[in-house]
């Protein structure tokens, strides 16, 4: 079916008391559930051709009124309630002025909230860094513990699609700010705000504050609330919020019944309180922010009743998501490392600070307005050199100590290239893609960007391995 052919039904309609506003995978996820409950909306998306156009056209039980090209604003003046995209701001100036005229703006969350009445668990976790890991990680936790677990929200999975499966006995959700601003109902059995750094900042008027604000909401109604104690945001939030139930994470000694590290031996441990857990060196994910994220998982299992056995199988066998500090192979002992998802400062710094050695950074790409000084030091730190790339290369560069050679490359495979011969291959260097920006000036996305990356390392493999036979074929 061609979306195109059907981008208005409603031109003649202006009242319809439930408006979904954007088709993309959420959009289609609540008219989905809505036409499930046999419940009246219309669809708008400012996009000609949204993504799940055809989707939505070729549910079966209801011809859903719906327009595309723009916000239809009179059909939204006169609405009841507005379901928004997670992808549009509140603020935008059609939503902001149909909720002047009494329309109540929520999300997909919310109606998830809403359904659920908090009859089963969730556990919720937030963060600008390291959700889609931890999120994994409890969802595998669960499992592995024989708990039947529903995992969605910012992760991919739309809530409302959990809602399908009726005999779930624990949600986990990973929520993005946008999420947390229109769910007020959100009630969760454990809830975390791994860290907070600048990210988004185009959406949140260029105010870390604003952003952070929105990330605490996820603290409003929890029974547990876990913080990282060594991020001011998470800990600052998880006081405010007045929870006698407050447990820490940390990559420091930690206090009882909170976890952290204990040194033994000369062996660093997972540990809660002085009860040690695991050694760090069999957690299968490299970086030490993936530690972090491994105690923040064990904390929030923990209140969800997990088995620690089982808790700590997962984190010796999970080896990590993909384009998060991703090991890709090794050339002549450089270890190469995808984390294209590194899109903001705050993933590129945890990534290079965890990685041991010395790092051939390759940085760089849509900035989103973020201010790259925070990288300065740990650059002079651990990076061998740093090698740029993209729109925003020139301002990273700005930011780097003379000392650090550091170079532009004008595509990925000219960036690894660059960045191999930067390496100290006795040494035994990290190169690392972590690029601390977005990728859509030379990408279609953060994924795309690491496939680029990870063909770029194969080709170089395969060029000095062809390099090497021909030499040795000379020499016989
Ligand atoms: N858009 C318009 N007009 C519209 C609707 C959307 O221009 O009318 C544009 C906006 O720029 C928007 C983009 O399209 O940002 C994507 O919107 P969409 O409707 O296609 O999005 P969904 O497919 O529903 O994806 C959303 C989340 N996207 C965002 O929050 C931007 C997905 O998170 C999430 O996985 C999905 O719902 C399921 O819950 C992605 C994301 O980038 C991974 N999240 C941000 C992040 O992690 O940093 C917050």
């Amino acid at each position: 079916m061609n979306a195109q052919r059907h981008n208005d039904n409603i031109d003649m309609v202006e009242n319809i008391d439930t408006v979904i506003v954007g088709l993309g995978t959420t959009g289609l996820s609540v008219a989905r559930y809505l036409s499930n409950q046999n419940h009246e909306f219309a669809v708008v998306d400012s996009r000609q051709t949204p993504p799940c156009a055809d989707e939505l056209l070729s549910l079966s039980n209801i011809q859903p009124a719906h327009h595309f090209g723009d916000f239809k604003t009179p059909l939204l003046m006169n609405a009841k309630q507005i379901i928004v995209n997670p992808g549009i701001a509140v603020s935008t100036s059609e939503i902001a002025s149909a909720k002047a005229a009494g329309a109540e703006i929520v999300g997909d969350i919310e109606l998830f909230c809403r359904d659920i009445k908090s009859s089963i668990p969730v556990i919720a976790i937030t963060g600008s860094n390291g959700k889609t890991t931890v999120t994994t990680l409890l969802d595998l936790m669960a499992k592995e513990s024989g708990v039947d677990v529903g995992t969605g929200g910012n992760i991919g999975t739309p809530a409302l699609d959990l809602l399908v499966n009726p005999s779930k006995e624990l949600f986990v959700l990973e929520l993005s700010s946008y999420q947390l601003e229109t769910t007020p109902s959100l009630q969760t059995l454990a809830a975390v705000i791994l860290n907070i750094s600048e990210d988004h900042l185009d959406r949140y008027e260029n105010n870390i504050e604003q952003y952070a604000e929105a990330k605490a909401l996820i603290y409003q109604n929890c029974q547990h609330v876990i913080y990282n104690r060594e991020d001011k945001y998470s800990t600052r939030f998880a006081k405010q919020s007045n929870n006698k139930n407050l447990m820490s994470f940390g990559l420091d000694k930690p206090a009882a019944d909170h976890y952290g590290l204990q040194l033994k031996d000369g062996v660093e441990w997972l540990a809660k309180g002085d009860e040690l857990l695991m050694p760090i060196g069999e957690v299968k994910q490299v970086g030490k922010h993936n530690i972090a994220n491994s105690l923040a998982a064990l904390a929030l299992g923990e209140m969800a009743g997990l088995k620690m056995s089982a808790m700590l199988k997962v984190l010796g066998q999970f080896a990590g998501m993909e384009h998060r500090t991703q090991w890709v192979s090794e050339l002549n002992q450089v270890n190469f490392y995808n984390d294209s998802k590194g899109t903001n400062v705050g993933a590129t710094l945890s990534a290079l600070s965890g990685l041991s050695g010395k790092t051939v950074l390759i940085a760089g790409g849509q900035g989103k307005g973020a201010d790259f000084l925070p990288l300065q030091s740990v650059i002079f730190d651990k990076a061998r050199a740093v090698v740029l790339i993209g729109q925003d290369a020139e301002k990273i560069s700005s930011i780097i100590d003379s000392s650090i050679p550091h170079s532009f490359a004008a595509s990925m495979p000219e960036a690894v290239q660059q960045a191999y011969e930067y390496a100290d291959k006795e040494a035994g260097d990290n190169v690392l893609l972590s690029p601390a920006c977005a990728s859509f000036d030379m990408y279609e996305n953060y994924i795309k960007r690491g496939q680029v990356f990870i063909e770029a390392v194969q080709d170089l493999t395969a060029l000095i391995a062809k390099k090497k036979a021909t030499k040795e074929k000379n020499h016989v």
